[in-house]
């Protein structure tokens, strides 16, 4: 031990102590859900895509963000689609309404209170990706994801887990 630590000693180990005692609280970690897109039957309310598949990921940040990322392939190219975070999961009623927060939040869709990745336009080899990010993090009722076709029929879903 040289002297400058012999002499800064007990401060240092003070220091470190409320260092511990709150690393607890900060070490929240990001909470990640996530599933794979598989497309909606043919049905009512529904176009039949055949075999659209991606990946959906929601991040629930330590920051109180909530980031969500879609990479979908299978789509028609140059085609724009919509895309929403809903609050069923995709076999309980196709997914249900639109997941919302009941208030604005920083970034939300629509009235402010939607997590919106899309809408997003599909490139020449008929793949798209969306973002979405929010500065609130998303309640338990955030279950799934959906993509809508042109005119709003859904698409395709993907349950986050
Ligand atoms: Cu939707």
């Amino acid at each position: 031990m040289n002297t400058l630590i012999r002499k800064a000693g007990p401060i240092a180990v003070a220091a470190m102590l409320v260092v511990l005692m709150a690393a607890p609280a900060l070490a929240r970690g990001a909470e990640v859900t996530q599933g794979s897109f598989g497309s909606f039957a043919g049905g009512t309310g529904h176009v039949d895509y055949g075999d659209i598949s991606g990946h959906a990921s929601m991040i629930r940040t330590a920051s109180d963000k909530t980031i969500v990322v879609v990479t979908v392939s299978g789509l028609t190219p140059g085609e724009t689609y919509g895309s929403h975070v809903h609050k069923q999961a995709c076999d309980n009623g196709d997914a249900g309404g639109h997941y919302s927060f009941g208030f604005a939040v920083p970034g939300g869709a629509l009235d402010g209170s939607e997590i919106w990745p899309g809408p997003f336009t599909a490139n020449a080899a008929g793949r798209a990706v969306g973002t979405a990010v929010v500065g609130a993090v998303a309640g338990t009722e955030a279950v799934s994801v959906v993509v809508h076709a042109p005119g709003g029929a859904k698409i395709a879903c993907a349950d986050l887990s």
